[in-house]
């Protein structure tokens, strides 16, 4: 069987570990073939750094765009995360409606913060850009504060305290059943986290957990929906890739927790891909 293959329509930050240069790796390691399209290259990404370069790559996209087309190439995901500007987004959006097909699910990570604050970079109109942009995903990403961005409504106003908050807000997401959500950071129980999926092939909403390892890292959700889609292209479904995606990223963290790495720099995963290739590996093997 030939790789399957994601395009991938990123940022691509030279240090700090995010984007690009983590789903690359990911989703090679998980033997899947990543077409990037890069949206701008920073020196570095913006949590952390001050004065990072931002070449903007926006007036490539459409060329990209019409190229892949004209040489008939068929994905078997799309997945997006970070944007640089509103135009991005609708070109992004050009991009899901010329690619996707019954068979091409899009994964939307609507990447514009954390910790109840949009990432500095993020107007409320990108907000809204991004809000529309993730209308048109079969599967969208969000922590709570994007869930938040994505509903208009306050950060502590969503409370996943309990299954049945988190089924409400997952729902609530899902635009009336129509995408699936994987609302990340969820955590039911002390010393594990993970997410709450609301599937809308079968309308239920599953928990994936992990051990919560010390410390928070740059980059932890670009890996957590790198192996989420990585694994959906395996074949996986979505509450086995949000498990197998849980698992990584916490053993991920948990190694980097053990290092003395300044959150910044992010997480320190390349040593343990390895095992991610295995496990996926070793389970299509069976
Ligand atoms: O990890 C999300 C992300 C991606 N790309 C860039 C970022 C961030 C978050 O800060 O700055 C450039």
């Amino acid at each position: 069987m030939p790789a399957p293959r994601i395009a991938a329509i990123h940022d691509l930050s030279g240090f700090g570990r995010c984007s690009l240069t983590i789903v690359i790796p990911a989703l090679s390691a998980m033997g899947v073939q990543c077409c990037p399209l890069p949206t701008a290259y920073l020196s570095t990404h913006t949590g952390g750094f001050e004065g990072n370069t931002f070449l903007d790559l926006t007036d490539q996209m459409a060329p990209v765009t019409a190229h892949w087309r004209s040489l008939g190439l068929t994905f078997d995901a799309i997945y997006t995360g970070f944007m640089g500007s509103r135009e991005q987004m609708a070109l992004t959006a050009e991009f899901l409606l010329t690619f996707r097909r019954p068979g091409c699910p899009a994964v939307v990570d609507p990447v514009m913060g954390d910790h109840g604050r949009p990432y500095r970079t993020y107007t409320p109109d990108m907000c809204a850009a991004m809000g529309e942009l993730a209308a048109l995903a079969d599967v969208i990403t969000p922590n709570r504060t994007e869930a938040a961005l994505l509903l208009g409504e306050d950060c502590e106003s969503i409370s996943l305290k309990t299954e049945a908050d988190c089924r409400r807000w997952a729902e609530a997401l899902s635009l009336d059943g129509r995408r699936s959500v994987v609302l990340t950071g969820v955590s039911l129980e002390p010393g594990r986290v993970g997410a709450a999926c609301f599937d809308r092939d079968t309308g239920c909403t599953d928990f994936a957990s992990a051990p919560l390892a010390p410390g928070q890292f740059h980059g932890t959700g670009d890996l957590f929906s790198s192996v989420l889609a990585g694994a959906l292209v395996r074949e996986r479904s979505l509450i086995e890739a949000a498990q197998m995606a849980a698992d990584f990223t916490s053993l991920c963290a948990a190694r980097t927790g053990k290092q003395d790495i300044p959150r910044r720099e992010g997480i320190d995963f390349e040593p343990l891909l390895w095992r991610l290739g295995k496990e996926i590996m070793e389970e299509d093997d069976d």
